[in-house]
């Protein structure tokens, strides 16, 4: 479909929040340039966005956080849900069209065909763009996307609530996909109380796990149990973190743990309290750690350590399916572009119970 059939008027300039230099301040700008329809490349799509989740990985990014250097100038955000108003020339069999209602995950471009993709894993694309780290994201009102990449929202799910969908919705639920657990199961969740961590424990309760919510504090700890965290533990104030899993699992340990918090401490003792085969899915990114685990146990105990990094454009279809089910709700609170700044200085403090959603109109 030509861009030049549509009605929409794109504005020349839009609001942004943009980062000059790793570890600068966030700065919202109004005169920012919005890639105008003619100027989209075959592939490429022009999404108006109406609100974005705000990830720790976009306060990894504007710290400057990560081995792998993102761009500069940069404007963050990879959660974000908006209308498709322009698709580029000669784009060919567009599996979006204009008008629908898309989100932009992380994953802001796989190629499809090389060696990862070929085998679904999109997400360790030899030629892949993240939104919002090697290609601008979704801080902003009009974002350049790519028509096979976006995911479709289906309708019955809110698009603020569908924001955090598109990261942390995603990427907790590829983790427990993939955690080779049963119905049953205890599944440990350090971080339980943050934006991918609330989530975790819907997705969990959903696939019939049982769960062991770890946290911080008294707002945490009553949001992880309204969502059917079948227990809690406070990482601030507990002793043993180790023997408290042991006792509640009936002395076995757990199945599996789905790391999230932004800190290493999150790691430490999953070593320890997993059983045999148990499976450690490491998804939290603190800056410059290491994972420190004690070979004899992992070998010992036949323990599964698996990075899990995001998910494909199926596991986002089936993430965000589930949630528009109305099974999963995502605990929010919406805020204006130009509060971005505060909302990093809250998450550095882990303040922040669930996600903070941007409005972007
Ligand atoms: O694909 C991936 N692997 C992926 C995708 C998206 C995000 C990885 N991440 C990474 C982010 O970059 C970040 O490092 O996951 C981490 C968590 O992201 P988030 O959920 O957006 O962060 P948050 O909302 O701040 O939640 C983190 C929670 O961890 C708790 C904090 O209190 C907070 O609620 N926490 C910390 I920090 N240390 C803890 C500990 N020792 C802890 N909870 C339990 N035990
Ligand atoms: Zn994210």
């Amino acid at each position: 479909m030509s861009s030049h059939s549509h009605p929409i008027q794109i504005p020349k300039t839009q609001k942004a929040a943009i980062v000059k230099c790793s570890g600068a301040a966030v700065q919202v700008q109004s005169n920012v340039p919005v890639t105008q329809p003619a100027d989209l490349k075959p592939g490429e799509c022009l999404v108006k966005l109406q609100c974005t989740g705000v990830c720790h990985t976009d306060l990894h990014a504007a710290m400057g956080d990560w081995p792998v250097p993102s761009k500069t100038p940069l404007i963050g955000g990879h959660e974000g849900v908006g209308d498709v108003v322009a698709i580029g020339h000669n784009t060919v069999n567009s599996p979006v069209k204009l008008g629908d209602r898309v989100g932009i995950k992380w994953i802001a471009y796989s190629c499809l065909q090389c060696e990862q993709c070929r085998n679904s894993r999109e997400q360790n694309c030899e030629h892949g763009q993240l939104s919002g780290y090697t290609v601008d994201g979704t801080f902003q009102q009009y974002v350049v996307s790519y028509v096979n990449c976006v995911t479709p929202i289906p309708d019955g799910i809110e698009s603020a609530s569908a924001a955090s969908l598109l990261c942390a919705g995603l990427t907790v639920y590829r983790a427990l996909k993939y955690s080779e657990t049963n119905p049953g199961d205890w599944v440990v969740l350090p971080g339980a109380g943050g934006g991918l961590g609330h989530l975790a424990i819907q997705y969990a309760k959903y696939m019939g796990r049982r769960v062991i919510a770890i946290d911080g504090g008294e707002e945490k700890r009553k949001l992880c149990l309204s969502l059917g965290a079948d227990h809690w533990i406070d990482f601030t104030t507990c002793k043993d973190i180790t023997a408290e899993i042991k006792r509640v699992t009936g002395g076995k340990g757990a199945h599996a743990a789905v790391v999230t918090t932004a800190s290493s401490s999150g790691y430490s003792q999953a070593i320890d309290y997993l059983r045999e085969n148990g499976r450690l899915m490491a998804v939290g990114l603190p800056s410059k750690a290491t994972l420190d685990a004690n070979i004899f146990f992992t070998v010992f105990k036949s323990i599964t350590i698996h990075g899990s990094y995001v998910g494909n454009r199926q596991d986002a279809i089936e993430c965000v399916n589930i949630a528009a089910s109305g099974a999963i709700k995502v605990h929010y609170q919406s805020r204006p572009m130009d509060d971005l700044e505060q909302v990093y200085d809250e998450m550095g403090k882990g303040k922040i119970a669930g996600r903070i959603v941007l409005t972007l109109e």
